[in-house]
């Protein structure tokens, strides 16, 4: 699929469908008569509604576009749970319960590697042509010979639904279904005929199974069928002794490679739903399990695919199967749930936040008028959401949060639910370390490790270079070329940018070890452009080419460029961080001269004739077709980069100040969040704060919480949670800034937990917008620097440490 507007479109309708129009859908004509007001759950960090996200039969798998448009709406009402592997969302229907399922190396296709092997002999060709300013003439060569083959990569695919269907009831009384961020767990509860039912829906990590709990408040009440269904080639079976089993073969992706081999499905995988009842009697019927008179029920869902690594997929998914449920279905739901709760909380728990009150309504009402009323606590939980959801679909061992994190429900989804990695991944991962989620980077870390392998192929066979290079996009298969069309593809810095992530981790966390992992990765990174940096032909900078900034059309009708400013910022990072990782690990003094002569060339930010930072090396901004765009990559210096910094840069500063005001506030999900992160940074906390209240706004936020691009896209909700951090926290120069972007709209609050380079550990309260107190453990010993505003002290504290600072401490002074 092509990177952006006409799917946008398509996209934008889904929306509006999904935040208005859906209640009606939600509800068929069957569905029971929901009264009584049910009252808010006990934990403030719940999401909650009064009603299903849906209650009717599942829709067959080719139910027409109108009816799949509609459950599209429904599915962003539903609660997603998940151990970073195995995902589900939880529909909370009273007759009809759904849980959609995903297993998340269940992707379209095979290994496959999809370089153009004409691609090597053009691209001098197409060098030349953007030396010589022609444009057009070079996008359409690398259209002809250079794009990759296939064209597209392969998608991300939902397993399918297990479905439950309970008797019919005319009326139910105080409905409520609710997902509880504390214990990572989804509750459905409602009263029918004086008896009331629960159910109980977690994702265990260390049980490595859905574990689904039916109860009702008097024995021998629950009677229901359970069967599942897919859109994948599969077979669903019934066994007398208590499992749904379902079997396949992952679907066939886009295209041919080069030498003619289709993407034909080459995974195979099982889902299986083990039923432990207590009470009651249990049969088949025919594809389904029928319960009946049970006291009180547990399902089991475990899900595996034949997937070892991007090259092998000779795993049998039966035995993975087996070798967690037969474990899993001996333990009780104490031990199950104790397990969970354990190990989620360790995570979790580290950080508290609290901005001020929250309204106890139903979610979907408080998404509806965020911004008319007050309702600081809906930030509080949309930024606990988001580390809930980075917990929850990007775990050791896992593969990294996708666009869509974990939970997909089509063959087909949006931009193929992939890896887009010229902002998309690399956003995703933007509060794993403020927010002391340092452990859910290691898929990350692993996938860049494979990229390094893919990349090193793509490098030598495509561009004859050393190194590993990723362009815009990946997916399972760590496919690494350029894919789209050249407006999207065409760009080299993907893997670059990535490393620049793993470096965060190391800077945050000073583990010597991890350094070591990841020194290879920023070497093969940078030795790729040690390779092919060309020298412009005007000032002679060393630049990329070709290459072009993320997805924005120039005035010459293409995006394709030299030395595009954020490909610059990029490499001026990654330089940087190769001679400081090689010092520090004592390795290659010859690289470390040429990485530091090389850098010294690179292009320089350029300011432009409209006071903005410039996109491009040429003063094109203002001519540019879409000066509204949605990225905002030549501003990568000041966020998520660090080279451009209100104090150090403040000509520099201005000038990305004055490209947010021409570029807009409002853009896409993940497009708003950049914006919100980048206001933190220049300090302009009511501005972060009025973008903030479009992203949690109906427009950006769906019912569920889920990011609307639109459609759904999880970016949005991590570049949201890293924003709020932002602007109660920075680190940067040395230095930690406290409450740097604090909005008047939340006067008095706390934070618990917060991670900073260095290895600080902080906590923060405040009082009518005036720092309070900041507690500072530091785990490494290093030079500690704070800034409230303009005051900045430095203390000596020891590793293992803790400094109590009084407000007073860091007052900023009024006089300068
Ligand atoms: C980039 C963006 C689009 C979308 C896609 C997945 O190409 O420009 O808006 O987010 O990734």
């Amino acid at each position: 699929m092509s990177g952006s507007g006409g799917s946008a479109v398509v996209a934008i309708a889904l929306g509006a469908l999904a935040a208005g129009a859906i209640v009606a859908a939600a509800q068929s004509p069957a569905s029971p008569r929901l009264a009584g007001d049910a009252s808010p759950p006990a934990s403030v960090l719940s999401l909650w509604y009064r009603a299903p996200a849906s209650d009717h039969p599942l829709l067959p798998p080719d139910a027409p576009r109108q009816s799949r448009q509609a459950g599209t709406a429904e599915w962003v009402r539903a609660l997603p749970v998940g151990n970073g592997r195995l995902g589900a969302m939880v529909f909370g229907g009273i007759v009809h319960e759904r849980l959609q399922l995903n297993e998340d190396t269940l992707w379209a296709g095979r290994p496959y590697d999809p370089v153009n092997p004409e691609a090597k002999d053009a691209l001098p060709e197409v060098r030349r042509l953007l030396a010589e300013r022609q444009y057009p003439a070079a996008a359409k060569l690398v259209e002809a010979k250079v794009m990759s083959k296939p064209l597209a990569q392969m998608p991300y695919e939902t397993i399918g639904d297990l479905a439950l269907t309970f008797s019919q009831v005319d009326a139910v009384e105080n409905y409520r279904r609710d997902l509880d961020l504390a214990t990572a767990t989804a509750h459905v509860s409602f009263t029918s005929g004086g008896v009331t039912f629960s159910r109980e829906v977690f994702a265990s990590a260390p049980d490595q199974v859905i574990v689904v709990r039916l109860t009702a408040s008097r024995p021998g009440q629950l009677s229901f069928e359970a069967r599942m269904q897919t859109p994948q080639r599969a077979t669903v079976a019934a066994t007398a002794d208590g499992d749904l089993v379902m079997r396949g073969v992952n679907g066939d992706g886009p295209g041919t490679t080069a030498d003619g081999r289709p993407m034909t499905g080459a995974l195979r995988f099982e889902a299986r739903v083990r039923v432990v009842t207590s009470g009651g009697a249990r049969s088949v019927n025919g594809d389904a399990l029928v319960v009946r008179d049970a006291d009180a029920v547990t399902l089991l869902i475990a899900a595996a695919t034949s997937y070892r690594t991007y090259e092998d997929v000779a795993a049998n998914p039966a035995t993975r199967v087996a070798a967690v449920l037969d474990p899993a279905s001996r333990k009780s739901i104490e031990t199950l749930r104790a397990a969970h709760i354990r190990d989620y909380q360790e995570l979790f728990n580290r950080v508290t936040i609290d901005l001020g009150s929250s309204r106890r309504v139903p979610t979907d009402e408080r998404v509806a008028a965020f911004g008319e009323g007050e309702d600081p606590g809906l930030a509080a939980l949309y930024f606990q959401y988001g580390r809930y959801l980075l917990i929850a679909s990007s775990r050791t061992g896992s593969q990294p949060a996708n666009l869509q994190g974990l939970w997909n429900e089509s063959m087909s989804p949006p931009w193929g639910s992939k890896y887009t990695i010229n902002i998309n991944t690399e956003m995703n991962y933007w509060p794993a370390l403020s927010t002391n989620l340092a452990e859910t980077m290691d898929p990350l870390t692993a996938m860049v490790s494979d990229l390094s392998l893919t990349g090193a192929r793509t490098a030598r066979e495509m561009y004859g270079a050393g190194g590993w290079v990723a362009h815009h996009n990946t997916d399972l298969w760590r496919a690494t070329g350029p894919i789209d069309g050249p407006q999207y593809g065409m760009w080299p810095t993907g893997g670059a940018w990535l490393t620049l992530a793993l470096w965060d981790r190391y800077e945050f966390t000073g583990d010597r070890g991890y350094l070591q992992r990841i020194y290879p990765l920023l070497k093969g990174a940078a030795q790729f452009f040690l390779d092919t940096l060309v020298e412009d032909p005007t000032h002679h900078w060393l630049v990329t080419s070709p290459s072009l900034s993320p997805e924005n059309l120039h005035p010459f009708g293409t995006s394709l460029t030299i030395g595009p400013t954020m490909d610059e910022a990029i490499l001026r990072e990654l330089f940087a961080h190769a001679i400081t990782a090689a010092r520090a690990l004592g390795a290659d003094a010859d690289l470390q001269a040429k990485w530091s002569a090389t850098r010294a060339r690179l292009a320089p930010p350029q300011i432009g004739s409209a006071g903005q930072l410039q996109e491009w090396l040429d003063d094109w901004d203002m001519q540019a077709p879409e000066i509204h765009h949605r990225h905002v990559s030549h501003l990568f210096g000041l966020f998520p980069g660090h080279d451009i910094d209100v104090r150090r840069t403040p000509e520099l500063a201005a000038a990305v100040k004055r490209s947010l005001e021409i570029r807009g506030d409002q853009a896409t999900g993940w497009a708003t969040a950049w914006r919100i992160n980048l206001w933190a940074r220049l300090g302009e906390g009511s501005h972060a704060f009025d973008i903030l209240t479009f992203l949690l706004g109906p427009e950006r936020t769906y019912p569920n919480l889920f990011d609307a691009h639109p459609p759904f896209q999880i970016d949005g909700n991590f570049g949201g949670t890293s924003a709020i951090a932002e602007m109660l926290l920075q680190c940067d120069e040395g230095e930690i800034r406290l409450l740097p972007a604090l909005p008047a709209a939340w006067p008095d609050g706390h934070v618990t937990g917060l991670r900073a380079r260095g290895g600080f550990e902080i906590d923060l309260a405040w009082k009518h917008g005036a720092l309070e107190r900041a507690t500072i453990r530091s785990l490494l010993g290093q030079a500690l620097r704070v800034r409230r505003g303009n005051t900045l002290r430095t203390f000596e504290i020891g590793r293992g440490a803790t400094l109590t600072l009084a407000g007073d401490d860091v007052r900023p002074d009024p006089r300068r």
